[in-house]
């Protein structure tokens, strides 16, 4: 049994995110999206809007769940859940520099492997950080983000 974890911020999930994590789906048995919750980060949406939020753009990818990961290690989440992979997409090769520091501490930790995903194309400028200021300046970000983010997008922030 193959069975992987995405993890990320989510804040809020995008068509990079999506495609990454259909991808994974058709290769592994099993895929736990994890999203994480780290109390130091200011998000602008809460863990139970981006949980609700995944859940609804990622519920048509059979093998696919969707759980969160509350401060603490991301190897540690893996083990506790049976999990002996992580996915991480991959952008430019400044992710790479960025990833690979973390992929090898990860599989020294608890033996857990990370497998990269080559971002499509059409996605490697994706960020939730960009989309989030492009949308606050009033610039459409539909082609790039889940129509139920687009919505709560447009909701004043609280
Ligand atoms: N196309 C394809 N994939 C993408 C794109 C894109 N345009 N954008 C992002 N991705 C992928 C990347 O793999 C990214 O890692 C993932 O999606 C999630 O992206 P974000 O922005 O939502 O997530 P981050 O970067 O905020 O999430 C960070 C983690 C939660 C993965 C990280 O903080 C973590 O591992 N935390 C656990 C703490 C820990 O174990 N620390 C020690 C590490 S050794």
């Amino acid at each position: 049994m193959r069975r992987a974890v995405c993890p990320g911020s989510f804040d809020p999930i995008h068509n990079g995110h999506v495609e990454v994590i259909a991808r994974a789906a058709s290769l592994f048995d099993e895929v736990i999206v994890a999203v994480s919750n780290n109390p130091a980060k200011n998000y602008r949406f809460d863990l139970d809007e981006r949980l609700d939020s995944v859940r609804e753009t990622l519920q048509y990818l059979r093998g696919v769940s969707v759980l969160p990961m509350s401060d603490g290690l991301l190897a540690d989440f893996c083990r506790a859940h049976g999990a002996n992979l992580i996915v991480k997409g991959l952008r430019s090769s400044q992710d790479f520099d960025y990833e690979l520091p973390m992929a090898t501490m990860n599989r020294q930790l608890t033996g857990v492997e990370t497998v990269f995903i080559p971002a499509e194309n059409s996605y490697t400028h994706l960020s939730s950080s960009l989309l989030k200021e492009v949308a606050s300046l009033g610039g459409d970000i539909s082609p790039f983000v889940p129509k139920g983010v687009l919505k709560r997008l447009k909701r004043p922030s609280s």
